[in-house]
């Protein structure tokens, strides 16, 4: 018997939906970082093995009261994944004060497939926290099954592997078996590059920028595979183009350096990576430019 289904992985911003994503697949899908809403897209993972083919949702954290339109957007996309959900996740950070009432929590209570409640980071947690938060959840919304579980310490993860699979349904392949996620290569050369501007820069600058592929050309070089990328660092203002590129280029020269390790590592391929600065005025909240991002 072969079974099958989607997984959809929800929760508040920086709970640790991307990391349990990663560690459930074996593979890094999506991009992790210590600031919220790292995650813009619905991106999925899809675990294979000879009886089962799980297609994981990693899902942007849920934003009560959008400021943008890109946020808008991102609710859509975690949204959306109730629409085709066999088996939904609500991640919680065990850490947090509980916030029990949202509108993802209602759709959550509406929604017909079964649902696990999974608390993480109880590597993280203080005596009692976790009983205290676990009790919370539960009086609010109806699970089927709970696990308390460290998606970065893989804790626990195991037994919510186990039920998951026990829990899908009997279905066919939905996509090819060596296949491991639904977006291309270079969208995740975008998320790489878009992930190392998480790490080296602060305060809204993360936030303000998005990163466009313009050009992925795969060629030879001595023999060798090897990929040419050109990609526009996209920002909201002018003066977060000059953080960009930092005093005599130095910053973005640094951004380049880190980009390119981690996209060879990932292509597994040799690269020539060109990195543009351009600043699209308040792109967040203007809808060519959303669409022209991939924002939906
Ligand atoms: N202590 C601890 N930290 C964790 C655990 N899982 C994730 N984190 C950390 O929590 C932060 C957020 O992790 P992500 O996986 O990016 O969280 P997310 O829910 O995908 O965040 P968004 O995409 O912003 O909604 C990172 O700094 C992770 O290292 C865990 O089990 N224990
Ligand atoms: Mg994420």
């Amino acid at each position: 018997m072969h079974k099958s289904g989607f997984v959809n992985i929800i929760g508040e911003p920086n709970v640790g939906k991307s990391t349990l994503m990663n560690a459930l697949v074996g593979d890094k899908m999506s991009v992790i970082n210590s600031k919220p809403q790292t995650t813009r897209h619905r991106i999925m993972g899809i675990y294979n093995d000879d009886e089962h083919q799980i297609v994981f949702s990693d899902t942007p954290g849920w934003i009560e009261d959008p400021n943008y339109k890109m946020q808008e957007v991102m609710n859509k996309f975690s949204a959306s994944t109730f629409e085709d959900a066999d088996l939904s996740l609500l991640i919680i950070d065990v850490l947090r004060k509980p916030q029990l009432e949202s509108n993802l929590i209602r759709k959550l209570s509406n929604t017909k497939s079964a649902k696990l409640l999974v608390i993480n980071k109880i590597d993280a947690a203080e005596d009692g926290q976790i009983e205290e938060v676990t009790k919370a959840w539960q009086t609010a919304v109806e699970f089927d099954h709970t696990f308390k579980i460290s998606a970065k310490d893989h804790i626990g993860l195991d037994d919510l592997f186990s039920k998951i699979k026990e829990l899908l349904p009997e279905g066919p392949e939905y996509y090819p078996k060596d296949q491991l996620t639904d977006k291309p290569e270079r969208f995740f050369v975008s998320e790489i590059i878009r992930g190392k501007i998480l790490e080296l820069y602060h305060q809204e600058i993360p936030y303000s920028a998005e990163v466009a592929i313009e050009e992925f050309q795969e060629t030879e070089l001595r023999g060798e595979d090897f990929v040419r990328i050109r990609a526009n660092i996209f920002v909201s203002r002018k003066t977060q183009k000059a953080i960009i590129i930092g005093k005599g280029g130095k910053a973005i020269k640094q951004l380049g350096i880190h980009s390119r390790k981690d996209i060879e590592e990932w292509l597994g391929k040799r690269i020539h990576l060109e990195l543009y600065v351009r600043v699209a005025d308040d792109w967040r909240n203007n809808n060519q430019k959303l669409k022209q991002f991939g924002y939906q």
